[in-house]
């Protein structure tokens, strides 16, 4: 069993800060769950362009408002308490926060550790992964 304390993750390495957002990676690859989960702060006002090519992410709103926006089709979502989001199709999007938002996330594959985006808004790839798909 794995038991973490979010408060204690905070003042390790599992806490990845960025422009807009931090993130404390409660889980991750080396815990060979199979997905990583994070508790991601995105600051107020912030507007994030991402693109996740090689994860899937799933994002659960704990607290704070804001919306986003599905760049394939320009449909924009509102996230508030309650609110869930999964990009399954690698979506393109825009996270804008309102208010500072709170969010449990998901990725599969895990993220290994201290990834932040490229310019392409994506995490790199685990080469580990890529090969285990292939196989
Ligand atoms: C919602 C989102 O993708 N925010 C960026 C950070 C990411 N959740 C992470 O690495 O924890």
């Amino acid at each position: 069993m794995i038991v973490r304390d979010l408060a204690e993750a905070e003042r390790t390495e599992r806490r990845v800060d960025s422009k807009g957002w931090s993130s404390v990676r409660l889980l991750l690859k080396d815990d060979g769950m199979g997905f990583s989960f994070h508790i991601t702060t995105i600051e107020a006002a912030a507007e994030l362009p991402m693109h996740y090519k090689h994860h899937f992410e799933s994002v659960y709103c704990i607290s704070g408002e804001g919306e986003i926006e599905d760049l394939a089709t320009g449909e924009r979502h509102q996230i508030r308490p309650g609110v869930m989001y999964a990009l399954n199709n690698n979506d393109r999007h825009i996270l804008r926060a309102r208010s500072e938002l709170k969010l449990a996330c998901v990725f599969n594959p895990p993220v290994t550790g201290r990834e932040v985006h490229g310019p392409d808004g994506a995490y790199p790839a685990d080469p580990a992964a890529d090969l285990a798909r292939s196989a």
